[in-house]
């Protein structure tokens, strides 16, 4: 383990979110883009990740030359301001086009626009400078599952990744799975299926993902084997810590913040796999809690990287040896409570 090593540390614009939820309407003033990178700065973090309609806002009523206008402008501002793009994704669920599912549309029209915003946004990427274009698949699913079939859904994921793979040589798609939400049930909804999907399309080695913790608990799996699988193909390429209370509605709360241990693991699996020693970023996902108050606002993020780093320590200074010596004699009540006292600090 490097003990030199430094972590860098990613956010997105919507990670200063208003306090909205689907019973309430905002408790905060949205800030604008230019308050958001100052704050990004002023916490220290590295990178910013964007949705397609983040880097370019009313992205639908603009022309193509438009869209790659303001995408350069931004990156110029992105370099003044020494911050680097670290992924864009196309935000496709909030379009009127995709309320059948996107890639996966009963509708062939649909499915078009879908597959022609994505390779835009792979133009913006290409200006922003980052090869990685992070995929939530967030309606490719069914409400009811007698509304489509789920094998010509695979093949239609496969037409789509192909698409893009082929609009630019260069660019990796970073598969965000999630199991529900918006959708009763998603495709691909863990790493497995975004990695085993990979293997079907055109160049399976420019095909990875990006794990996050919440969306690995709903699926009812930890997240850190969620880590270890995925860096098992070395197609970890970027990272969306958050923490999440059991099996309910997406929470994104901070990192750590539900579940010490979960998050300990989480980092272990990091620090021992080597993540982020081929430039890839810690991002965190995670939302202020509605009741936030503006001057609190960059709190969750500034809190989650305490909390890593914290974890990081723990990690490093973890007594391998006697755990070691638990293993060999499989006395895992004994390895039970040295990790309980470790994070314990007694
Ligand atoms: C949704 C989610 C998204 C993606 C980016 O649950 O996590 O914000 O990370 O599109
Ligand atoms: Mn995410």
């Amino acid at each position: 383990m490097a003990k030199a090593f430094k972590y860098r540390f990613c956010a997105g614009p919507w990670n200063w979110s208003p306090g909205q939820d689907p019973y309430g309407p905002t408790t905060r003033v949205d800030p604008s883009f230019d308050w958001k990178l100052d704050e990004l700065k002023r916490i220290g973090f590295d990178a910013m990740m964007f949705h397609d309609d983040d880097a370019v806002p009313n992205i639908d009523s603009k022309t193509s030359a438009q869209v790659l206008k303001e995408a350069k402008e931004l990156k110029k501002r992105l370099d003044g301001e020494g911050i680097v793009a670290e992924m864009v994704a196309p935000r496709l669920w909030f379009a009127p086009q995709t309320i059948d599912g996107g890639f996966t549309s009963n509708n062939k029209k649909d499915r078009q626009y879908a597959i022609d915003r994505s390779k835009q946004t792979i133009d913006i990427a290409r200006v922003l400078g980052t090869d990685i274009m992070v995929i939530w698949l967030a309606r490719e699913g069914t409400y009811i599952r007698e509304s489509k079939s789920g094998k010509r859904s695979m093949e239609l994921l496969v037409e789509a990744f192909d698409a893009f793979l082929a609009h630019d040589k260069k660019i990796r798609l970073a598969i965000e799975p999630k199991p529900n939400e918006p959708m009763d049930v998603a495709y691909l909804p863990t790493i497995g299926h975004a990695l085993a999907i990979a293997q079907l399309t055109r160049d399976p080695k420019r095909v990875g993902c990006v794990i996050e913790s919440a969306h690995g608990l709903l699926a009812g799996l930890d997240p850190t084997d969620e880590i270890d699988f995925a860096m098992s193909f070395g197609k970890l390429w970027s990272l969306h810590l958050n923490d999440q209370n059991g099996l309910k509605f997406d929470q994104d709360k901070p990192f750590g913040s539900n579940n010490l241990r979960v998050a300990f693991n989480q980092v272990r699996a990091l620090e021992r796999n080597g993540y982020g020693r081929n430039g890839e970023f810690v991002c965190f996902d995670v939302h202020p809690f509605r009741t936030t108050t503006p001057d609190h606002w960059s709190a969750h993020l500034e809190n989650s990287r305490n909390t890593f780093m914290h974890l990081v320590a723990k990690a490093r200074s973890f007594d391998e040896k006697q755990a070691a010596s638990f293993i060999a004699q499989r006395d895992y009540q004994g390895l039970d409570q040295l990790v309980i006292e470790h994070l314990l600090g007694v």
